[in-house]
C-alpha cells in the first residue's frame, strides 16, 4: 500500500506518542492540505451546525467558537478526512490494523482572545471507549508555545475518572447543560491544578505553525490554550480517530459532544465496533 504521509516518521514521534501521549509533528501536512482546510473552515463558519457554541464572549467582544461533526456538510472536511495523510498518521501512531473516522472540531479564538480552554481529557465526554484513540491538533495559523494547547505527558495511563468540567456551561448565549452532577457523583478525583503549577506536572506545548500538528491520545490531560496577544488570533482544526481496541460506549454522564441520537440512528449500539457512514473506515494495514 502507498503511503500518503507527507514525510515519514521518525521512530522517536511514534515513541514519544506511545510513551507520553503525545509527539508533535513539524511539517506533516503541505500547504495544500492547509489550504483546504482554511477554505473549509471559512464555509463552516458561514454556515455552522446546530451544535456550535461560543464558549467565551469578553467585554471587548472577542470570542471563542466551538463546532463539531461538520464534515458531513463541508466539501473541504470531507476531502481532508478521506483523501489526506491524517488516518494513516492516526493508525501508524496508534499501531492499530484499522482506522475510523469519528469527528472534527474546531477552536476559533478572535484576535487578542484571553479565554484558556479548561483542562481535561477527551474520552470521558466521547460516545465511545477504548485506548485506541487519538485527535490531530493543527494550527491554521502560527502560534507560539504559550498559546498553544498543553499537554501533561503520560497521564493517558492515569485511570482515576476525574470530575470533568461542563463545557455545556461555557456557553454565554444560551447554556447547554449536559448534567456535569452526574460527573461528580462518579468522580475519583478532581482534576489537578495544573496552571497553577505547570512543572510539577511536566507540561508540554510547542511553537507551531501551519503544516505541523500535534496529535494526542484521548485520555491525556490538556488543556490552557489561549491568553493570546493582542494582534494573534487562532484557527485550529482538529480531527478524531478510533483505532482497533475502541467500542460504541453510550455513557449516563457528561457526553459531549453527544452524537448518541446519531449513532443509534445509523444502527450502532454499545459494545458495537465503530462503522456506518457515520464513522466510516478510513484506513488500514490491509
Ligand atoms: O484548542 C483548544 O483550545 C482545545 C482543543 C481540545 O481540547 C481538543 O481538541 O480536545
Amino acid at each position: 500500500m502507498t503511503s500518503r504521509l507527507h514525510r515519514p516518521l521518525t521512530a522517536d514521534e511514534v515513541d514519544s506518542f506511545r510513551r507520553d501521549g503525545v509527539t508533535m509533528l513539524p511539517a506533516m501536512f503541505s500547504a495544500d492540505w492547509i489550504d483546504v482546510l482554511r477554505s473549509g473552515l471559512d464555509a463552516h463558519l458561514d454556515s455552522p451546525t446546530e451544535r456550535a457554541r461560543i464558549w467565551d464572549r469578553d467585554a471587548e467582544g472577542r470570542t471563542m467558537f466551538w463546532d463539531s461533526m461538520a464534515w458531513h456538510g463541508n466539501d473541504q472536511y470531507q476531502q481532508f478526512v478521506h483523501e489526506s495523510p491524517a488516518a494513516e498518521l492516526a493508525g501508524r501512531l496508534l499501531g492499530s490494523s484499522r482506522v475510523h473516522f469519528y469527528f472534527d472540531a474546531v477552536f476559533v479564538r478572535s484576535q487578542g482572545s484571553q479565554f484558556e480552554t479548561p483542562w481535561h481529557q477527551d474520552e470521558p465526554y466521547w460516545s465511545v471507549s477504548g485506548h485506541d484513540t487519538c485527535t490531530i491538533w493543527m494550527p491554521l495559523v502560527p502560534v507560539n508555545a504559550a498559546n498553544a494547547l498543553a499537554f501533561v505527558p503520560g497521564s493517558h495511563r492515569r485511570d482515576e475518572v476525574f470530575d470533568q468540567p461542563d463545557f455545556g456551561e461555557l456557553n454565554p448565549d444560551a447554556k447547554v447543560d449536559i448534567d456535569r452532577s452526574d460527573f461528580s457523583a462518579i468522580a475519583e478525583a478532581d482534576i489537578p491544578d495544573i496552571a497553577s503549577d505547570p512543572d510539577r506536572y511536566g507540561v508540554v506545548s510547542w511553537d507551531m505553525k501551519p503544516g505541523d500538528c500535534v496529535v494526542f491520545n484521548s485520555r491525556i490531560l490538556h488543556g490552557g490554550s489561549g491568553r493570546l496577544p493582542e494582534d494573534r488570533e487562532l484557527r485550529v482544526f482538529t480531527s478524531k480517530w478510533l483505532g482497533d481496541d475502541v467500542r460504541i460506549a453510550f455513557r449516563d454522564v457528561g457526553m459531549d459532544p453527544d452524537f448518541s441520537d446519531m449513532m443509534r440512528a445509523h444502527g450502532l449500539a454499545s459494545g458495537d465496533r465503530p462503522g456506518t457512514a457515520l464513522l466510516p473506515k478510513i484506513w488500514s494495514t490491509e
